[in-house]
């Protein structure tokens, strides 16, 4: 089975070009001299050109444009992905899981997203108060921005955990929807039963401010309260472990903002313990190579 590694430098959901030397940063941790040493096919797709955004463009174009950037992403996983593969990816904002959704969707699968983040980016453009795409990924996969794209997944595959920040408009569509919002408190508490919950497909999308900004500072949007180091690296673990990890998004890693590399440090620790824990199983994988797929083929 192929891990699949690929930069998405993104900033097209942000005001500004922050996180965009995201990629470049995480690799000099030395993520690709780790991965060589999984005993998995490493395919390093390098960083896609994604086009800057302006700051000037209305609310509706930046949108379209995070849209577009997210199809040549699906496009390329279609082109490379094979069943049972692990498609990894450097954001990037956080609209880099948008392209990711849009992919795992497309190539047929039933899989849960695990979104671990400390916001619930399930804005429209409506609820948003400031208009950024970064803010509304999930509100576009669901399809709640008919304007912009169809939706590709249902509201039932989300689970939203570390969520402490939410804007009054998206708390009342999460509740709507009846998403599954849970915060670090909540995650702490019943975290046996959540992991319970989860179907065997799973992506998880980890936004680093999820973490304490005491321990993560490097992100753009700080929210206190959040999960400690060590908690997200258990998490995901415990996640990953006895289920079919279909792709692995980290983002709104924002190397200027960090103190000294803790961040970093941070984010290659995430990223190695979900392979450690993909690679150290595989109940799925080892069966057909289509086991793992929905009958939506
Ligand atoms: B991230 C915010 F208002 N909700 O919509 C918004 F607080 O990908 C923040 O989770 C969104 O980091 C954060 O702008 C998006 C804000
Ligand atoms: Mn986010
Ligand atoms: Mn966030
Ligand atoms: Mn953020």
């Amino acid at each position: 089975m192929t891990i699949h590694v690929l930069g998405f430098p993104t900033t097209l959901g942000l005001p500004r070009h922050a996180v965009r030397h995201a990629p470049e940063a995480l690799r000099a941790t030395g993520l690709l001299d780790f991965l060589g040493q999984l005993d998995s096919r490493v395919i390093d797709h390098g960083d896609m050109a994604v086009p800057p955004g302006l700051r000037s463009d209305p609310v509706p174009v930046r949108i379209a444009k995070v849209v577009e950037a997210a199809r040549r992403q699906q496009q390329h996983w279609q082109r490379v992905a094979r069943p049972g593969d692990l498609l990894f990816t450097i954001g990037g904002d956080h609209s880099t899981s948008l392209g990711t959704i849009m992919a795992l969707a497309a190539l047929g699968y039933d899989f849960d997203v695990v979104w671990v983040d400390a916001h619930g980016d399930f804005n429209t453009v409506e609820t948003s108060p400031s208009g950024n795409p970064h803010g509304m990924v999930l509100a576009l996969a669901t399809g709640l921005l008919p304007d912009a794209m169809d939706g590709v997944i249902r509201p039932d595959r989300l689970r939203l955990w570390g969520i402490r920040d939410l804007d009054p408009g998206e708390r009342r569509l999460l509740s709507e929807a009846r998403v599954e919002v849970v915060s670090p408190a909540e995650v702490r508490a019943r975290r046996a039963e959540l992991l319970a919950g989860l179907r065997p497909n799973v992506f998880v999308s980890f936004d680093i401010d999820s973490v304490d900004p005491a321990e993560a500072p490097g992100t753009m949007t700080p929210v206190p309260g959040g999960f400690t180091r060590d908690e997200a690296v258990s998490l995901v673990a415990d996640i990953v472990r006895g289920r079919n990890l279909l792709a692995l998004d980290v983002v709104e890693f924002h190397p200027d903002r960090d103190e000294g590399d803790a961040t970093g440090r941070l984010a290659h620790a995430v990223i190695r313990a979900a392979l450690e824990a993909w690679r150290g199983q595989s109940p799925i994988r080892s069966g057909s190579p289509c086991a793992s797929r929905s009958d939506a083929d």
